[in-house]
């Protein structure tokens, strides 16, 4: 039978990449009707991490959205090989879209981002710079010189859950809702996605818990979250509210290893 994957040793850490000598580098980023933000958001993306000499690769996995995400991405980046868009007719959800983007993408290392900007890709090559030496990167708000430029109160909610989840979890981490992550491909998919790819965002609640728990490497780069440049939100805030809660204590109840 196979080993559940969060027990198994951890990989080395990630090699040196160095922006510059063309490393190859494949960003997720999981759609639902985001027609306002994903066409500006690829291009961006596209233009900065080349800027900085990654041989780069953009996987959209899309759930079949019917705003013309598609069509759109088609329309500006059909004849463009960096783009590889993946589409989903029967399965919805944030969780299970990156696991597929992390399993399409062909780079050595895999970012994912937010399709909305909320991640912004001004951040991306700082965040993918700070990934020698370590296993997993995050995109941190709460580190000096990250933040969120949203409304204060959202700010200070998201700030106090997450100093709740480091409380209940222990967890050395400060964003542990953050899902700007950076590692190598093999460092994913050594993770069980039947334990860590379900649901919303409290997915990554479970994946740095449990790359805390074998002794991974990881570094918090200060990164600033935007609004969202257009579209709606697909937050029930409430509903997930609940999902994260359940999601730490089931953790935390759990017999200690
Ligand atoms: N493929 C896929 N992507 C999804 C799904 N739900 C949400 N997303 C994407 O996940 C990312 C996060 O969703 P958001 O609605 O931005 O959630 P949020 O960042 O908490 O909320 P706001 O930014 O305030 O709107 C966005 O890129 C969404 O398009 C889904 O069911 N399938
Ligand atoms: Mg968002």
């Amino acid at each position: 039978m196979p080993q559940p994957a969060s027990q198994a040793a951890p990989p080395p850490s990630a090699p040196a990449l160095q922006p510059g000598q063309g490393q190859a580098v494949s960003v997720v980023l999981p759609t639902y009707n985001e027609l306002a933000n994903i066409v500006p958001l690829v291009g961006e993306i596209l233009e900065r991490t080349s800027a900085a000499g990654f041989a780069v690769q953009v996987v959209v996995v899309d759930d079949d959205s019917q705003d013309g995400t598609q069509e759109a991405l088609r329309q500006f980046f059909g004849q463009d090989a960096r783009l590889k868009l993946v589409v989903r007719k029967h399965e919805r959800g944030l969780a299970t879209a990156l696991w597929r983007g992390i399993q399409e993408a062909t780079g050595p290392v895999v970012v994912t981002m937010d399709s909305d900007f909320n991640h912004h890709p001004r951040d991306l090559v700082r965040v993918l710079a700070a990934l020698p030496g370590h296993d997993l990167v995050i995109g941190s708000r709460y580190v000096p010189g990250g933040g969120m430029n949203t409304s204060w109160l959202r700010y200070q909610l998201s700030h106090a859950f997450n100093i709740m989840l480091r409380l209940l979890l222990g967890l050395k981490t400060h964003d542990n809702l953050s899902g700007f992550l950076a590692a190598q491909k093999s460092l994913w998919l050594s993770f069980d996605p039947a334990d860590i790819f379900q649901g919303y965002g409290d997915y990554a609640i479970r994946l740095l818990y449990r790359a805390q728990q074998r002794g991974l490497k990881i570094t918090e780069v200060p990164v600033v979250y935007e609004n969202r440049l257009g579209g709606d939100s697909k937050t029930r805030f409430l509903h997930h509210l609940g999902e994260y809660l359940a999601t730490a204590w089931r953790l935390r109840r759990e017999p200690r290893r």
